[in-house]
């Protein structure tokens, strides 16, 4: 890359000196400086924790299968401080990516965002704040938590009893996530009890120590909850050396290798674990892919995690250890089924292009169907999909809840479902393999940053909010992330919502009937799409006031429509919300097919255009 000289001098520098300290001295040697493309530097927070030792395996491997990516390793020994001197030492030396699991997420924000200003930076396991970074990944701990208390209640849910919560280092988000989730669940159950609660930092050994005087202590303990396999395996021991062997261990990480929790889960030790991946191996992917100037790169990525017991550990060592052998369309086309919710907005036709065009660059064939906003409809076509065994369904569900009966035909069947755009109400996670589309809270709070950010003094803002389709994923999150950043500014109020179901048509009637109720007191339209503010703005120039200038008007998707509506001084803004999945999708179908598994979210990156800056943006536009 633009590696210069003088880079290259202090890179050789460094891995001498990691060489010396015993660092990952080996692969460095073998290969000449010459041939190093890429430097890569990863900021670790600790490594104490083994789920970072091995993340930072899971790096070092996948980066060694480059012969021309080199990685410099930082240990900030769990201080926010030694952290940010880590990241500008690395900058400093010239770095061309940035990896970072954050010791704490606010103290490290500033750090990032500088770093992300000069290069890409990826962030791993504890967010940072904002979204100045180029990719998160990291794991929904909350599900995890929730998961676990579901699984321990089906163990007790008959006889009730007894459980005991092992935790790592207190204070640390991660820990509280899982813990809440954990409790949520295990708390609608009268018949079983958190008797107690051990704090073991992580370690193996303390949880040993500590579980051994607990077994003192209570004469009844039937199940124990660590949330690391290797503070289960040290509770084990304790239980083990008392000869008490009624004890039900279940844990989280589901690492491979000797000790690892597939391995404990496989001798017996761990009635249960909950995969956690550390990222670490992805992020190298990614990052290749990022350095490379890949398109259509996710923002966020949630990997999913598997309950492994017993009855599944074989099948999962065997999954994750070899990708299909004989796979079976090897020798032919993938067969994909979309099932398109409708051709309501400018923002769909976009998005309907993109799969088609995705499919035919990825030679996969394309079973499209196109519905009318109408639940039924799609049901009636992902059941024609099922009948025909196509190889994988992808659809865009209109509305959130309602999906549970078909798409367990769709399990059943074997067929592998990928959610495109919107998500379902669900909570059963195994009844499909991803969700990709956009932070649509995120939108809406951008939406109301922006608004907010508009104003010169504390007066009284009166907002018409023109909602999308009822109980669709986008109207029920874009409402939401707008109204949390709203409720801080009380001068900003919504005096009038309802929903245009993301037509042209109907954001026209809306506005025309706020219009009717409080006419020249609207100060903004808030729309969840830009189809419905060009309505609005029909509807506004009918009543005979001027859209954008004496009703500010903000809506999300940042179509050509938007731009051509900013450009005359019609529109205000618009926030971003990425139709161009096709790519994304395609690439997800291929993984899925070769028997891979997929992050159980990935989040499509996206900006906010303000019409101040609408003709310099409008340049790059690609819908
Ligand atoms: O914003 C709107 C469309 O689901 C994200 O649906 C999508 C939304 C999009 O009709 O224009």
């Amino acid at each position: 890359m633009q590696l210069v000289r003088g880079k290259y001098c202090i890179i050789s520098l460094l891995i001498f000196v990691i060489a010396m300290l015993g660092g990952c001295q080996r692969q460095e040697r073998q290969v000449s400086q010459d041939q190093v493309k890429f430097v890569i530097g990863v900021s670790q927070a600790n490594l104490i924790e083994p789920w970072r030792i091995i993340m930072n395996e899971e790096i070092r491997e996948e980066a060694a299968k480059h012969s021309d990516v080199r990685i410099v390793f930082t240990d900030a020994v769990q201080n926010s401080e030694k952290q940010v001197r880590d990241v500008g030492e690395l900058l400093q030396q010239g770095i061309d990516l940035l990896i970072i699991s954050p010791n704490d997420s606010v103290a490290l924000t500033p750090v990032v965002a500088q770093a992300y200003k000069k290069i890409p930076v990826i962030v791993l396991d504890r967010a940072v704040e904002g979204y100045d970074y180029t990719l998160y990944i990291g794991p929904d701990n909350k599900s995890i938590g929730r998961e676990a208390g579901k699984y321990i209640s089906e163990l007790l849910n008959k006889t009730g009893g007894n459980v005991v919560e092992i935790q790592g280092p207190s204070g640390v988000p991660s820990l509280q996530e899982r813990s809440a989730g954990f409790r949520e669940v295990i708390g609608k159950y009268a018949n079983i009890s958190i008797i107690d609660t051990i704090v073991a930092d992580w370690q193996r050994d303390k949880a040993e120590d500590k579980m051994t005087e607990l077994l003192d202590q209570y004469p009844k303990i039937d199940v124990v909850f660590a949330h690391s396999d290797y503070m289960a395996l040290g509770a084990y021991k304790a239980a083990k050396k008392k000869g008490l062997t009624g004890i039900k261990f279940v844990g989280i990480d589901g690492f491979s290798g000797p000790n690892g929790g597939l391995q404990l889960v496989e001798d017996g030790v761990l009635q249960g674990t909950f995969t956690c991946l550390t990222g670490g191996r992805e992020a190298i992917q990614y990052a290749l892919d990022i350095l490379n100037h890949e398109k259509g790169l996710p923002k966020k990525i949630i990997p999913r995690s598997n309950k492994i017991t017993l009855a599944n550990v074989l099948e999962y060592v065997k999954s994750t250890n070899e990708v299909k052998k004989n796979n079976p369309t090897s020798n032919r086309r993938i067969v994909l089924g979309f099932s398109q919710l409708g051709a309501e907005s400018d923002w769909r036709r976009a998005n309907s292009q993109s799969i088609k065009t995705a499919a035919r660059e990825a030679d996969i064939e394309l079973i499209f169907l196109e519905g009318d906003q109408r639940q039924e409809t799609q049901i009636r076509d992902i059941r024609s999909f099922i009948a025909q065994g196509v190889d994988v369904i992808a659809f865009s569900p209109v509305i959130e809840s309602g999906w549970t009966e078909v798409l367990e035909e769709a399990k059943a069947a074997g067929i592998p479902v990928v959610l495109s755009d919107r998500a379902i109400k669900s909570n059963d996670a195994s009844l499909y393999a991803s969700f990709i589309g956009s932070d649509f809270v995120e939108e809406g709070r951008r939406a109301a940053r922006w608004l907010v950010g508009q104003k010169k003094d504390t007066q009284q803002q009166n907002i018409v909010e023109i909602e999308g389709t009822f109980d669709s994923a986008p109207a029920l999150d874009r409402k939401k992330g707008f109204a949390e950043i709203i409720s801080n500014y009380p001068e900003n109020r919504v005096i009038y919502s309802a929903s245009g179901d993301f037509t042209e048509a109907g954001g026209q009637e809306i506005m025309k009937s706020a219009l009717a109720l409080y006419g020249n007191k609207i100060d903004v339209v808030y729309a969840h799409n830009d189809d419905m503010a060009l309505g609005a703005i029909k509807a506004i120039e009918e009543y005979g006031l001027r859209p954008g200038k004496d009703i500010l008007i903000v809506s999300v998707d940042a179509t050509e429509a938007a731009f051509k509506a900013m450009l005359a001084g019609k529109l205000n803004c618009t926030v971003e919300c990425t139709p161009l999945l096709g790519p994304q999708l395609m690439q997800a179908v291929k993984t899925l097919m070769m028997g891979r598994q997929l992050p159980m979210r990935i989040i499509t990156s996206e900006g906010v255009f303000p019409a101040e800056t609408a003709r310099k943006d409008h340049v790059n536009r690609k819908y």
